[in-house]
């Protein structure tokens, strides 16, 4: 009698296990879900972003300029890991733009815990005393400015929470500068200073700033520096393997896997083939 007891106990309790298994994973999976605003998610790096984060089961909310895209992406992402994508299609350079996308979020978007400021570019290479004024002014617009308008409008949020992780996606030219690189570099190297400036000023409410600086990665980078010259841009990945998107997208989810008390602070990733700006063991 009292086996028998025993044996219909642990009997109940299996099948109260197997019910209860899949709902206990499923609230431990949707509290560790992050929301991840990902700027410039249709090519390159914050694409591979994206994918990086969705497969790991996080919501994502991505930008960008190409609509179209942003669409595709997000419903392929839907479908391939059963997360929520909000695609919200804006210019960074374009503050009103990016106050009106980010500051009425729906409720359900409106805390964001990672913000990685991505969306950027190289237009043109030339010395200075040739420089074309409109690349400039894309480039600082974009990398610089548009960096700022987006977190302006998602920080405070996270200093309210006090609680998110900002990722700046710098460059191996925030740290050097090489030769017809220089507004380039020095949008680049504004990211390295504000990244650091962002981390002072919100060490307080225990906000995590990372920034990721990437020497050469193979993406639509260096056909937009290069004005659409495929030929010219696919010369600069002749003769070594370059980094691939998905490198950095390995990188910055590990930044993001880090218990409360660390933070990756700076990180530079290059090729292996790559031992500075300039330097590449090209065959
Ligand atoms: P891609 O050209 O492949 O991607 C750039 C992304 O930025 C696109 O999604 C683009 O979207 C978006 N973007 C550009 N301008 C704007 C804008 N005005 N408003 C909104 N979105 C914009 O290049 P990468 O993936 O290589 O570049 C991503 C980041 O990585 C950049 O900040 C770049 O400086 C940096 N980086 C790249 C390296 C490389 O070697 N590739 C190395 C080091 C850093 P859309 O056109 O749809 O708006
Ligand atoms: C992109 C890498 O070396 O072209 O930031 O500046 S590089």
């Amino acid at each position: 009698m009292f086996l028998f007891r025993i044996k219909s106990e642990l009997s109940s309790l299996k099948v109260s296990f197997i019910f209860f298994l899949p709902l206990l994973a499923f609230l431990i999976k949707n509290s560790m879900k992050n929301i991840v605003l990902i700027t410039g998610a249709t090519s390159g790096i914050g694409l591979a972003c994206a994918k990086k984060f969705a497969g790991n089961g996080h919501d994502l909310i991505i930008t960008g300029r190409r609509n179209d895209r942003l669409n595709k992406i997000s419903e392929q992402l839907e479908q391939d890991h059963s997360v929520k994508v909000l695609t919200l299609n804006f210019d960074v350079r374009d503050n009103g733009a990016v106050k009106n996308a980010l500051t009425n979020l729906p409720e359900e978007w409106s805390k964001i815990d990672i913000l990685i400021n991505n969306a950027g570019l190289a237009v043109g290479m030339s010395t200075v005393q040739n420089g074309e004024i409109d690349d400039w002014e894309r480039m600082i617009d974009t990398n610089i400015k548009g960096l700022l308008y987006v977190t302006r409008a998602v920080l405070p949020g996270m200093t309210e929470r006090r609680k998110g992780h900002v990722i700046n996606i710098g460059s191996v030219a925030g740290k050097e500068v090489y030769p017809f690189g220089n507004v380039y570099c020095a949008t680049k190297h504004a990211v390295d200073a504000l990244t650091k400036g962002i981390r002072i000023d919100t060490v307080k409410q225990g906000i995590k700033v990372t920034q990721i600086a990437p020497g050469a990665v193979e993406t639509e980078f260096s056909v937009v520096r290069f004005k659409g010259d495929e030929n010219r841009a696919h010369s600069i990945y002749k003769g070594f393997e370059p980094l691939h998107p998905e490198d950095i997208a390995t990188v910055a989810y590990f930044a993001t896997t880090l218990p409360a008390h660390a933070n990756i602070n700076d990180l530079v990733i290059m090729p292996t083939a790559q031992a500075s700006a300039t330097i590449l063991n090209k065959e």
